[in-house]
């Protein structure tokens, strides 16, 4: 293992992409506006998959060049890799999946996690790929309505194993090798009884393992609470831990961790974001995490068509004239 983490211990600083139809919500849904959680529209303005589907995919009109914007800005402010969310809790996939037509390809002709991974990898960037457990255009995966709250989840009329295999085959599809190396895998999330063996854990670790056996695997295929980690002492599910949108005051003992962080208080883009944090508090969170041991994710948002807003580049250049100083490459 601990050769696997060599790159991603060195590396220290990454960036997170948030982006997929609910970019193109702006954080807005009739007269609703959403300042934080903007990729959670669909839940937290409980509209059916059906609707959102018909709403969404209209808007989706990524420009041609957006994936080389997005290296360039990781690149120049000193990232070393890149996680970007190939399917959000929304169930839409940026991949050419054979499993569903909801997916880019079929909705705009394009490959998109194609020109993203060609993108990352032609300004030297290691790929992760963020990946949800989660599906609310699935027919089978848990279903519930409102904010984040995993308790009021239902199965009924729903068949866990059958979305448990779209999930395997889904996975499949993004590390089999079609796309080349994958560094990353970022799963999320497991909460209350979904967690672990439910998702049949050990079968699909086996199989990324299997694809690509010198990948990284987040946390969250496991609940990881408290309970669980002293049950298992030392023992972590996963290659890494992944605090959000804090810093452990003293680190993680004897784990390796990453903070992801967010900008403002929503990963995906919304128009009505609020609480930017300055440049130079997100520098001092880099710092912070870094000096602790940790790596640091920061997340950006993209527009609808997958540009990026002027406070985001502000902000990474920022960090990258820092790092020409400070950094070490
Ligand atoms: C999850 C997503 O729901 C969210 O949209 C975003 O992608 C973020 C990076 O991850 O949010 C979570 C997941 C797990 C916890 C909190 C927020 N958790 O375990 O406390």
């Amino acid at each position: 293992k601990q050769e696997r983490m060599a790159w991603w211990k060195e590396a220290r600083f990454g960036m997170f992409v948030h982006w997929g139809l609910y970019s193109s919500a702006e954080g807005e849904w009739g007269d609703k506006t959403f300042t934080r959680a903007a990729e959670w529209i669909q839940r937290n303005a409980n509209v059916s998959a059906d609707v959102y589907q018909e709403t969404m995919l209209p808007k989706f009109k990524p420009a041609p060049d957006f994936a080389s914007k997005w290296a360039s800005l990781a690149k120049q402010a000193g990232a070393k890799y890149v996680v970007f969310t190939n399917k959000h809790h929304e169930g839409f996939a940026l991949h050419d999946s054979t499993q569903t037509e909801y997916d880019a390809k079929d909705v705009t002709g394009r490959d998109l996690h194609k020109e993203v991974v060609e993108a990352l990898r032609a300004e030297g960037l290691r790929v992760g790929v963020y990946h949800s457990l989660w599906d609310w255009h699935h027919p089978d995966a848990p279903a519930g309505k409102g904010a984040m709250n995993v308790s009021g989840l239902t199965m009924e009329g729903r068949d866990l194993s059958r979305y448990t295999n779209y999930l395997h085959a889904q996975v499949n599809e993004i590390t089999d090798g079609r796309y080349g190396d994958v560094d990353v895998l970022w799963l999320d999330y497991s909460k209350g009884p979904y967690q672990g063996e439910v998702w049949r854990a050990k079968q699909l670790v086996e199989l990324i393992r299997n694809n690509q056996p010198q990948i990284l695997i987040n946390n969250r295929l496991w609940q990881n609470t408290k309970e669980q980690r002293e049950d298992s002492g030392k023992y972590w599910f996963g290659d890494f831990s992944t605090p959000e949108q804090h810093i452990p005051a003293t680190g993680i003992e004897g784990i390796d961790w990453e903070t992801c962080d967010t900008l403002n208080i929503t990963w995906g883009w919304s128009k009505h974001a609020v609480e930017f944090k300055t440049s130079t508090e997100l520098i001092h969170r880099l710092i912070d995490a870094v000096s602790k041991g940790g790596n640091y994710l920061l997340n950006i948002g993209p527009l609808p068509d997958g540009s990026i807003d002027p406070k985001t580049v502000e902000r990474f250049s920022d960090i990258g004239e820092w790092m020409q100083i400070n950094g070490d490459a």
